[in-house]
């Protein structure tokens, strides 16, 4: 069996930035990225492409040029871990060994949990901005939308960016009001949840922004089937008076943001926690059983709202240590807890929720409430974050703003 210094399972936003440290300091061929696909997504501009703002194009690059160059590209997926034995296993049944492991496989999109979901995807006004496959549509369906019924759904699962559900729906808004449908259509919002978003700060602003704009906002309803022929939509009511029964309505135009959890390859391996997360220690990232082996981002059991700029703070703590293992260097990093949703609310404001994932505090970059819609932050996210996303962090030279919060004061 081959065997390298560091495994790394998993070429996204996560394996990339670390990978591409650790084969730099390591050396030629010391460091191999487990990857079964030929494309890397920045998933976070399918918002933007969604509504039309950028191209599917923009948000690709192919897997070749983001796997770094000293690194090897293991082209399969990981079938199971051993971790006694140090190795995983691959879906071709080759066995792959390690001194050091890091998991950072991504969150499973449950699309079949949905019941119809799978084969109405990408028809009749169905789509979701949660795969490669359908976001263009929704770009698509809201352009040829006439007027009537739309839903924009959010499951009661964790996710990957939670603001993304509610992101679309604002800007397909916009583009209705601007079109003059507008008072022809019926918008409504259904979140598995008790919230429009985890903290009050930004979820105050939010619900300013729904009430003005005539967005219907409904609590623990959790979408659960969806009938073609009669173009309905079927939820589970999770809570409140009318608990326990379900409610279907008509759609035109259907945005649905899947059920998600932990990967089944993680789910069943001795790495797993009760919920199916890899188990790691939440400020150093160290697994907390084995402890040559490491986690980052949405396959994780870190506590936070899974999303890239989550990844930012958390590759820098993970390189610190896992590096500190390797040349004997015990100077522990410890992730500060930082995540980040950029809340695009039209195609010229934003809100720029950043706080702890942990405690629910805000942990805003800049000298300015970030809470108001702003242009400022909005072209930042549009034009800027790209930028530094393909320049420094796929090189692994992106920290997160966190420097930032000490150079203006805000940390
Ligand atoms: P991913 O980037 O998903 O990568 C996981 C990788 O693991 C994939 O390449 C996959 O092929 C590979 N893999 C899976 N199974 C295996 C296996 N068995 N073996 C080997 N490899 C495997 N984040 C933000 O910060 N800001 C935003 O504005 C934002 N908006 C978003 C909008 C949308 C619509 C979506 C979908 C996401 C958004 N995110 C945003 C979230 C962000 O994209 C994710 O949090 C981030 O990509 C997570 O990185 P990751 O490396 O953990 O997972
Ligand atoms: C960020 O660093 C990042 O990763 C490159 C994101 O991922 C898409 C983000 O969404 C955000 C908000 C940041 C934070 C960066 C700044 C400058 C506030």
């Amino acid at each position: 069996a081959s065997s390298y210094k560091v495994v790394v399972v998993g070429g996204g936003s996560a394996g990339i930035s670390v990978a591409s440290t650790l084969a730099e300091t390591l050396g030629d061929k010391a460091v191999a990225v487990i990857e079964p696909s030929d494309v890397h997504y920045y998933q976070p501009l399918w918002t933007f492409v969604g509504a039309g703002l950028k191209t599917f194009d923009e948000s690709k690059m192919p897997m070749s040029e983001v796997i770094p160059e000293k690194a090897q590209w293991i082209k399969d997926s990981v079938a199971s871990f051993s971790p006694n034995q140090n190795t995983v296993v691959l879906a071709n049944g080759e066995s792959i060994s390690y001194d050091y492991l890091v998991v950072a496989a991504g969150i499973q999109v449950n699309w079949g949990k949905i019941k119809n979901l799978p084969q109405t995807l990408g028809k009749n006004g169905v789509t979701s901005n949660y795969s490669s496959d359908s976001v263009e549509k929704t770009d698509e369906f809201i352009k040829a939308f006439k007027g009537g019924n739309a839903l924009f759904t959010m499951p009661s699962t964790p996710i990957k960016c939670a603001g993304a559900p509610q992101k679309i729906m604002y800007l397909a808004e916009e583009q209705w009001r601007k079109a003059g449908i507008r008072s022809q259509t019926d918008i409504k919002y259904f979140t598995g949840l008790g919230k429009i978003f985890a903290i009050d700060k930004y979820a105050n602003e939010l619900l300013k922004v729904c009430k003005s704009r005539n967005l219907n906002v409904n609590y623990f309803t959790d979408l659960a089937e969806i009938k073609p022929e009669s173009r309905e939509a079927v939820f589970n009511v999770l809570g409140g008076e009318a608990k326990g029964t379900q409610l279907t309505l008509p759609y035109d135009f259907l945005h649905v943001t899947p059920p998600m959890g932990a990967p089944d390859f993680i789910k069943g391996s001795p790495l797993a926690n009760g919920d199916g997360w890899v188990d790691i220690d939440k400020e150093t990232l160290r697994h907390n059983k084995f402890s040559n082996v490491y986690a980052l981002g949405d396959c994780s059991s870190l506590p936070t709202s899974k999303t890239a700029a989550a990844i930012t703070a958390q590759s820098a703590v993970l390189k610190n240590n896992l590096l500190g293992d390797i040349f004997g260097d015990k100077q522990v990093a410890k992730y500060d807890e930082y995540t980040s949703c950029p809340l695009i609310t039209g195609s010229e404001t934003l809100i720029l929720a950043e706080f702890s994932g942990y405690s629910g505090q805000p942990q805003e970059t800049f000298p300015f409430d970030q809470s108001k819609e702003r242009y400022s932050t909005y072209l930042l996210t549009k034009e800027i974050i790209p930028e530094i996303y393909w320049k420094y962090m796929m090189k692994g030279n992106w920290d997160g703003p966190a420097k930032f919060r000490k150079w203006f004061g805000t940390a």
